[in-house]
């Protein structure tokens, strides 16, 4: 029986990485949960530059839904207590997400980085206009179009194919070094995600690399389980309130 990684405490610098996974309790289904497949479509497909070329009003149909689905939906015991922990430790702790539907914000955390974006911000699909907050759904034909430019508005959202936006990976990038320097204790821990999208499936590489300890909680192994010195396998909802308990000051 491998004994336990030692809890958290009031000196160590926490970088979280969350995906699908930690909003599965708050009713949103995860990517995996439904075979990658939406309408039948994949979701690769319909999250994509080419998907929104091809159909813009299918595209705009499924984050209509999603955005009707994280309206209706409330933070978990999860995203609460990762907004504690980031009260806790203030500038020593980062959330990293790659969700989009806004229930850290919601839950209060406020040191969060969405590393693809957000169903609540909608810009357009041509020109530089600038994100804006944007809660409508369902957008439907005629879809809406560029006050600027009159090109197709689409979410704020970075499809498959497309680059992470370079502020939200320095900034990322930025944490990771500080925690190098520090020499203070440096966990990096994921909850909910399966490991197989890229950048995001690298941070835990990254972080090992400049000595962190690396944890995983989820409900099954990752795709990149192997990168992990410690498991806690249990909802979220379970597993991160008692990550929390435990914490020592
Ligand atoms: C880029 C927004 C280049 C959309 C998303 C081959 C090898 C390596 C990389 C690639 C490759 N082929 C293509 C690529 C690149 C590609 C990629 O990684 N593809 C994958 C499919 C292999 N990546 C990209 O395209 C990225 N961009 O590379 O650009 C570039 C560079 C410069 C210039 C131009 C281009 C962009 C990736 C971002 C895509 N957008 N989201 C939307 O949401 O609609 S990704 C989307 O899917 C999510 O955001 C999320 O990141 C991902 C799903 O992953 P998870 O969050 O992990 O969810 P999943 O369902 O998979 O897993 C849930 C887990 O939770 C499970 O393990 C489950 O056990 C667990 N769980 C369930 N319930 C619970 C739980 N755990 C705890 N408690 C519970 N209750
Ligand atoms: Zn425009």
């Amino acid at each position: 029986m491998s004994t336990g990684p030692r809890p958290l405490d009031a000196r160590t610098r926490l970088l979280v990485l969350t995906g699908a996974g930690v909003s599965a309790e708050s009713g949103l289904a995860t990517f995996r949960g439904a075979g990658g497949l939406w309408e039948g479509h994949p979701v690769e497909a319909v999250a994509s530059p080419d998907g929104f070329r091809r159909d813009p009003a299918l595209v705009w149909r499924f984050y209509s839904m999603r955005r009707a689905a994280a309206a209706g939906a409330e933070p978990n015991a999860g995203h609460r207590a990762l907004a504690t922990l980031e009260a806790r430790l203030g500038e020593r702790f980062l959330l990293v997400t790659q969700n989009v539907d806004g229930l850290h914000a919601r839950a209060g955390s406020r040191r969060l980085e969405e590393l693809h974006g957000s169903l609540w911000r909608t810009r357009c699909s041509r020109c530089e206009l600038a994100p804006f907050a944007d809660d409508r759904h369902p957008v439907q034909p005629p879809l809406p179009e560029c006050p600027r430019c009159g090109g197709l508005l689409r979410p704020d959202i970075v499809w498959f194919g497309e680059a992470l936006d370079d502020a939200v990976l320095a900034r990322v990038g930025g944490f990771l070094r500080t925690a190098a320097r520090a020499g203070d204790r440096f966990v990096f821990l994921a909850v909910g995600t399966s490991g197989v999208v890229w950048p995001a499936a690298g941070y835990v590489h990254a972080a090992r690399e400049v000595g962190a300890e690396t944890w995983l909680a989820n409900l099954e192994a990752p795709e990149n389980d192997e990168a992990f010195d410690h498991r806690f396998i249990g909802p979220a909802t379970r597993v991160l309130p008692e990550l929390l308990e435990a914490m020592r000051d």
